[in-house]
């Protein structure tokens, strides 16, 4: 029997999301949501949304000089992904999606080593075990189900560590999502499931994604705290994460968060979206930008100044150079490598394809 001691009205999210910053930078201090960041802490934050704004933009570039075959830019969402990532401990496992570069950097992943993903040589070059950060994750939604299973496993071994995976609005409308966020709320499993609202899955804008009152409200469902934060203000998302994940390792279960952004660019570089959306669109969200958010917080606090701003920018273009000279014109692999690590005993169907893929390749050589 369903436990009829929750009440639904726990579960429910707030009328209006956690909201620490002002677009000027002034901070609005909310005692249930406190920073626990002191300024070192809080010139990270800025520090690694700026990094992450430069190496996006890096790599859009190497994708319009050839030299990646797609990318999903995560320009907007700093905020959403370093303010979340940045509230786990580093023993915490996250499980992303395609789009977290942002996340990947505050794990201190490879960034050339990240995007070989997307030029096609390999899944990635990071090791996912060193950085506690998955292999970005190209279908919609599978990700949920194993940060789940994986914070299910580590909880049945006594490990007291909490995963994070992140999703966006378009996935909530998936099949995995949901079966992982019924198991974690059954299981009561250290898990928190981070969905960015960008706005849009593709084309596709949320008032054609879901008639719910908001995403977070679908949380009540699978019995989880369904908690909202203004997704590009970084000090919101970082509290209301760090609520999350004490909840989680405390063993009260998992919460699902839902934070509002909006995805600057378009989807992949493969996309158009002015066939979608407007300029006007495009201008109001620039006004929200996280970014110049906390760099006017920083400015009011006396945390900012040239000095701070010429080493972040320096740091910024060292590690795109280093993007630059670790993807630029780096050796395809084989392409049969497809077929390693996939069966320990192949079926008759998977070596056909093999098959076929060898004759055409070898086919493509003689021609
Ligand atoms: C299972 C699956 N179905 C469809 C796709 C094609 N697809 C790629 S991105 C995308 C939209 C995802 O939107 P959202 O979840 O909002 O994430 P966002 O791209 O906005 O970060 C779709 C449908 C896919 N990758 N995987
Ligand atoms: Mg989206």
């Amino acid at each position: 029997m369903a436990d009829a001691a929750i009440d639904p009205r726990e579960l429910l999210p707030p009328d209006e999301p956690v909201h620490l910053l002002d677009p000027d930078g002034t901070y609005h201090e909310d005692p249930e949501h406190p920073i626990d960041l002191d300024d070192a802490g809080l010139r990270e934050l800025y520090r690694l949304m700026l990094v992450t704004r430069k190496v996006d933009r890096e790599a859009i570039n190497l994708q319009r000089q050839g030299q990646l075959g797609v990318y999903a830019s995560c320009m907007g969402q700093e905020a959403a992904q370093v303010g979340s990532a940045y509230a786990l401990g580093e023993e915490d496992w996250i499980f992303p999606s395609y789009r977290e570069l942002g996340a990947a950097l505050v794990r201190q992943c490879d960034a050339a080593g990240l995007l070989h993903l997307y030029r096609g040589t390999w899944l990635s070059d990071h090791d996912p075990y060193k950085h506690h950060f998955a292999l970005m994750s190209i279908p919609i939604g599978t990700q949920a189900l194993h940060a789940t299973g994986f914070a299910m496993g580590a909880r049945l071994d006594g490990n007291p560590i909490v995963t994070m995976t992140y999703y966006g609005d378009g996935g909530t409308s998936e099949g995995d999502p949901h079966e992982a966020m019924t198991f974690a709320g059954v299981m009561k499993s250290p898990v928190i499931f981070f969905v960015q609202n960008n706005q849009y899955a593709i084309s596709v804008p949320l008032d054609k994604q879901t008639a719910a009152p908001t995403l977070a409200h679908k949380a009540v469902g699978y019995g989880l705290p369904g908690r909202r934060c203004d997704g590009n203000d970084v000090l919101a998302t970082y509290a209301v994460t760090r609520k999350a994940v004490e909840r989680a390792r405390s063993g009260e279960g998992p919460t699902f968060i839902e934070a509002l952004t909006y995805r600057m660019e378009a989807h992949t570089t493969s996309d158009d979206p002015s066939r979608y959306r407007t300029q006007t669109e495009l201008d109001e969200a620039a006004k929200t930008d996280p970014i110049v958010r906390m760099r006017n917080f920083l400015q009011q606090r006396d945390l900012y100044d040239a000095e701070l701003e010429q080493a972040v920018e320096d740091q910024a273009k060292e590690v795109a150079s280093y993007v630059r000279a670790g993807i630029y014109d780096a050796p395809h692999g084989d392409p049969m490598e497809l077929f390693e690590h996939v069966y320990v005993d192949p079926t008759g169907h998977f070596e056909g394809q093999r098959e076929q893929l060898r004759a055409e390749l070898d086919a493509a050589q003689e021609g």
